[in-house]
């Protein structure tokens, strides 16, 4: 299938129901560079950019030997490359309806018995004005429930920004503002199985989290990656610089009013 169709249907799926799959988006070879690069980064420390505990002194707690790599783009040739993957673009600019900017990209290992992620929206940390947030999610092994699999809430990308501050430690993995936020009523969650490439691209806006990985030998790797469009006026300051599908660092006002969700609290769009 050409970029041009497969951008129209993620387009279709995306603006119907808030998040779409597109299979197989990147290629089993570039799946594998990307496991390698990682597998690397975790060894090597990446010079300084990624720190990480052993087991032990992790206390055997997995996401502590193997948290999350944040921004490889901006020190890693590849990431920033497969950041700005041509089907990514193309797919982006049909559901944008403009030319998109990438704004940040992580990586999680997600190793067996790791905590899930409290359920959450993006548009809450990024703070991007207009809403254009999109994330673009590939996973690097097959992903399952079982695994740790993501949980999409479809239709709630049009309600407003939850800014609830109390938190249940044990739902959320990473960092303070790992807030659950309770599916509400009338939605349900769902959990698409996913194989090496497939690549969810969501609204910032809607309702997301993941699983625990209940396996006792199933990674559950995946490369993960914001945008904006480039009509973005304002964003929070840590996505700066932004970056063009070109590559070319490109800057914004930067937002500083208000606590975790600005002085836009219940304005998602
Ligand atoms: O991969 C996960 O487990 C959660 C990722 C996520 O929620 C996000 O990137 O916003």
């Amino acid at each position: 299938m050409s970029n041009t169709s497969i951008a129209a249907a993620a387009r279709e799926e995306f603006q119907t129901r808030g998040y779409a799959v597109v299979e197989s988006l990147f290629s089993p070879d570039e799946v594998a560079e990307l496991q390698d690069l990682f597998s690397e980064i975790h060894r090597t420390g990446a010079q300084g950019h990624y720190e990480h505990q052993s087991i032990e002194e992790a206390g055997n707690d997995p996401l502590l030997a193997y948290p999350r790599v944040m921004h490889p783009h901006r020190f890693s040739a590849l990431a920033n490359q497969q950041m700005r993957h041509p089907t990514i673009a193309a797919v982006l600019r049909a559901i944008l309806g403009e030319e998109p900017l990438a704004v940040q990209s992580m990586f999680y290992f997600k190793p067996p018995g790791s905590r899930g992620q409290a359920m959450h929206q993006d548009q809450f940390y990024l703070q991007v004005r207009p809403g254009t947030c999109v994330a673009a999610w590939v996973a690097l092994d097959h992903v399952d429930r079982a695994n740790g699999g993501m949980v999409m809430v479809p239709l709630t990308q049009d309600l407003p920004i939850d800014c609830r501050k109390a938190g249940d430690p044990e739902a959320g993995s990473y960092g303070p503002n790992a807030v659950p936020i309770p599916i509400p009523e009338g939605y349900r969650g769902e959990s698409p199985e996913l194989e090496p490439g497939d690549t969810i691209f969501f609204n910032g806006s809607l309702l997301h989290g993941s699983g625990r990985n209940t396996t006792t030998e199933r990674w559950r790797r995946s490369f993960i990656c914001h945008y904006v469009g480039v009509s973005c006026e304002t964003i929070s300051e840590s996505y700066h610089p932004l970056v063009t599908m070109e590559g070319e660092d490109v800057v914004r006002a930067k937002t500083t009013d208000g606590g975790p969700c600005g002085g836009w609290v219940g304005a998602a769009h």
